[in-house]
């Protein structure tokens, strides 16, 4: 009886065992196919606005859990200016105030990139140069291409001053003077 019993229990932990190593390698399977495709990646063209003619892209590249982000910009005015992902991927308005706040889901403060405390879409400061270009990248663990972190449908701000890291929740960067739609 005894023994009936304890065949009983390790029959019983095979099977257990047995249906969670089916239900890991599904989940693994599922996992696999929610993932972007190796290189997948996400794209905006960046516009004047508030009466710049600047023009510039932003491209997000996914890399190994990390998003590399790189923005550049051409007949910029020169000097340092912030650069943030704003929530609405709307830049309709003349402005791009229709772009909203700073893209934050994980409910933090406004900061630099590299600061403990900062918004998802805080990329930083870009320095445009005399002829009218600039560039910056961003490696971030806080941006996706998917899930609730994701830089798709929101937008891509230049604005017209660089940001102190400080003033909240903007950063004190003044006006928005180029903004993009990420897709
Ligand atoms: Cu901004
Ligand atoms: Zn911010």
């Amino acid at each position: 009886m005894k023994k009936g019993w304890i065949l009983a229990i390790g029959l019983s932990l095979a099977v257990v065992a047995a249906v969670a190593m089916a239900d890991q390698s599904d989940a693994k399977k599922a996992a696999a196919q929610s993932q972007p495709m190796p290189g997948g990646k996400a794209n905006a063209a960046i516009e004047g606005r508030s009466g710049s003619k600047l023009t510039g892209s932003a491209e997000f590249v996914m890399h190994g859990g990390m998003t590399m982000v790189t923005v550049s910009v051409k007949d910029a005015p020169p000097g340092v200016h912030a650069v943030h992902i704003h929530e609405k991927g709307d830049c309709s308005a003349p402005d791009a105030s229709s772009a909203g706040g700073h893209f934050n889901p994980g409910g933090h403060q406004h900061g630099a990139p590299d600061g403990k405390e900062h918004h998802a879409g805080d990329l930083g400061n870009m320095t445009v140069g005399a002829d009218g270009t600039g560039s910056i990248m961003v490696h971030s663990s806080d941006l996706s291409l998917e899930g609730p972190n994701s830089v798709v449908g929101r937008a891509i701000i230049v604005h017209e001053k660089p940001d102190d890291f400080v003033t909240q929740p903007t950063g004190n960067a003044g006006g928005r003077i180029g903004c993009g739609v990420i897709k």
